[in-house]
């Protein structure tokens, strides 16, 4: 898909930032009927309800900007323009996989697309995207690194020192907190000490601070775009929050049962792919083309789905390759 250029004035921009969304929702849909049937190898973390956070921040990323992610990557590595079928392939273990089979869902990475790494140590990215921010400091390139993660990564020493690090050397990144309420089975809010875990500390390392509706992808995208081009202009970080609910539990394993009943029935109601789908309507998409667009998608993840399930096992030589940059295992002093 090319570059969304200015997603909430064009209708055409607009209607691209709904296909894209519908992407992250009907491939997330496919991957959890996958695991049912027992194909996705590992575990998996699914972002359904998140998607205008992902589609609205890569709508306003230059195809050079990077972007770092939680475990709960697959909207963001999709979002970025990686295909499907090797993101399938991936969680289905497979040699045609993203990282040949051997990262499944939890470590997706495509250096060519900017995504550099998804990251199952809670707060473990943010330095590291601090330091890919440094990276294009000091070169002189006008790289913008934006590091996603979750409420309650918050509340890790890793989130305040990069916070620290990134303020006082003004680095090009933007922090995106995905506040879904909930942690792993935790409410954010009964164990953190102020209400907006992220925008309300972002203060105290002197950066400015965003909430944002993050089911609304034309909100995102307008912060998303501010935010990025402050960054490439030298102006430093930003955090912003997105509030959001994530429409399953935390991971494929739980039901989120623990949650109210009428939480999730509240969230539900604010779907963000249905409320973006009114909203072009009343803008005058004209139904047959959403229509249409729907069934592109669909179909394109069924095409996913054969070729993932098609992919072959990993062979044993994979065991030894890329442990380094240079592809190789041997141990160097
Ligand atoms: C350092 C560390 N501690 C604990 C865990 C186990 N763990 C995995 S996900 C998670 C909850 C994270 O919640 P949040 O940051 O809100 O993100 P969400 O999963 O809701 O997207 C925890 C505690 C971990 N992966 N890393």
């Amino acid at each position: 898909m090319t570059a969304v250029t200015d997603a909430t004035t064009d209708l055409d921009a607009k209607v691209a930032l709904y296909r894209r969304q519908l992407e992250l929702r009907l491939f997330e849909q496919r991957a959890y009927d996958l695991f049912l049937e027992n194909l996705v190898k590992g575990t998996s973390h699914l972002s359904l309800g998140q998607e205008a956070i992902a589609a609205g921040f890569a709508a306003a990323m230059r195809p050079t900007d990077w972007t770092f992610a939680t475990y709960r990557g697959h909207a963001h590595t999709l979002a970025r323009g990686v295909p499907m079928t090797p993101v399938l392939a991936e969680l289905l273990g497979r040699a045609n996989g993203l990282m040949a089979g051997k990262g499944g869902s939890m470590h997706l990475t495509s250096v060519e697309h900017g995504v550099m790494g998804s990251y199952a140590i809670i707060g473990a990215h943010l330095p590291i995207a601090c330091g890919a921010a440094w990276s294009a400091q000091y070169r002189g390139t006008d790289q913008v690194a934006v590091c996603f993660f979750g409420d309650g990564t918050t509340n890790i020493g890793a989130f305040h020192e990069a916070l620290n690090f990134a303020a006082i050397w003004t680095l090009p990144i933007v922090f995106v907190c995905e506040n879904n309420l909930w942690m792993e089975y935790t409410r954010t809010t009964d164990v953190t000490a102020v209400a907006h875990p992220a925008a309300d500390r972002a203060s105290a390392y002197g950066l400015e601070s965003v909430i944002v509706d993050g089911n609304d992808a034309d909100a995102v995208y307008d912060v998303a775009a501010a935010a990025i081009e402050k960054a490439r202009a030298g102006g430093g970080p930003s955090m912003i929050e997105a509030e959001t609910y994530r429409h399953g539990g935390h991971s494929r394993a739980d039901p989120g049962k623990y949650r109210p009943d009428e939480e999730v029935a509240a969230w539900m109601a604010k779907d963000p792919i249905v409320r973006y789908r009114a909203r072009l309507i009343e803008a005058g998409a004209p139904q047959s083309r959403l229509e249409a667009i729907e069934r592109e998608v669909a179909d394109a993840v069924d095409l996913a789905t054969e070729q993932a399930k098609a992919g072959a096992t990993p062979g044993e030589d994979l065991l030894m390759k890329d442990v380094w940059a240079d592809g190789g295992s041997s141990w160097r002093n």
